[in-house]
């Protein structure tokens, strides 16, 4: 796999030569870790502290498809000013790229399962007419029950063709979420 950073944007996208695949979810929710897996290399920046990724970064893969890494939601410790910026800079992104967007990852923890966040998301997705697929993250904190919680939820909102089980930590889903990525 080869794995080349574009840049980190705020304001403008970079032009749409390559079709993207977006990593959505809340913040800390394992986004920039599974970026990291499926590029087989630490291309994003993973963090301790929610709300680390404040700008869209853009990866290239294998010179074919762009890897979207986009700031998390849901981060608690954040001020008026900067959730509205985020909300601000998100709804440009999703209006100005629907078009190149080809698939959205929308990433979900394990051990929680779906909040209103994540499901206001999903409604986003549908609205915009983008294709998205659950991905369960962290697979590997998570116990028997709340994974079997997780994956109900997942199923009753999106079926069983549109759900992976992933943790970044072990490497499960790889191959999985790159065959989605390589085949839009
Ligand atoms: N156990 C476990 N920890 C994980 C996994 N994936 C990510 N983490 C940890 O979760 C924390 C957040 O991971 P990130 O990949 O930075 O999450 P993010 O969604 O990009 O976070 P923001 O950019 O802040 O929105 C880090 O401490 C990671 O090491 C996983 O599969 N298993
Ligand atoms: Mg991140």
């Amino acid at each position: 796999m080869k794995v080349k950073f574009v840049g980190s944007f705020r304001e403008e996208f970079p032009p749409p030569d390559y079709p993207e695949v977006v990593f959505v979810g809340r913040s800390n929710v394992g986004k920039s870790s599974l970026l990291n897996m499926v590029a087989g290399a630490k291309v994003a920046r993973v963090s301790k502290t929610p709300g680390r990724t404040r700008a869209v970064n853009y990866f290239l893969l294998n010179d074919e498809v762009y890897l979207v890494d986009v700031p998390g939601y849901g981060f608690a410790r954040v001020n008026k000013e900067e959730l509205q910026k985020w909300k601000q800079m998100m709804e440009r992104y999703f209006k100005e790229r629907k078009e190149n967007i080809k698939l959205a990852f929308l990433l979900v923890d394990s051990t929680t399962g779906f909040t209103h966040l994540d499901e206001q998301m999903a409604d986003w997705f549908e609205y915009y007419g983008i294709p998205y697929v659950v991905v369960l993250t962290k697979s590997d904190k998570a116990s028997q029950s709340e994974l079997s919680r997780a994956v109900a939820q997942a199923k009753k909102r999106v079926g069983e063709g549109a759900l992976l089980i992933t943790s970044a930590k072990e490497g499960r889903g790889k191959k999985e979420l790159l065959s989605r990525i390589l085949s839009i």
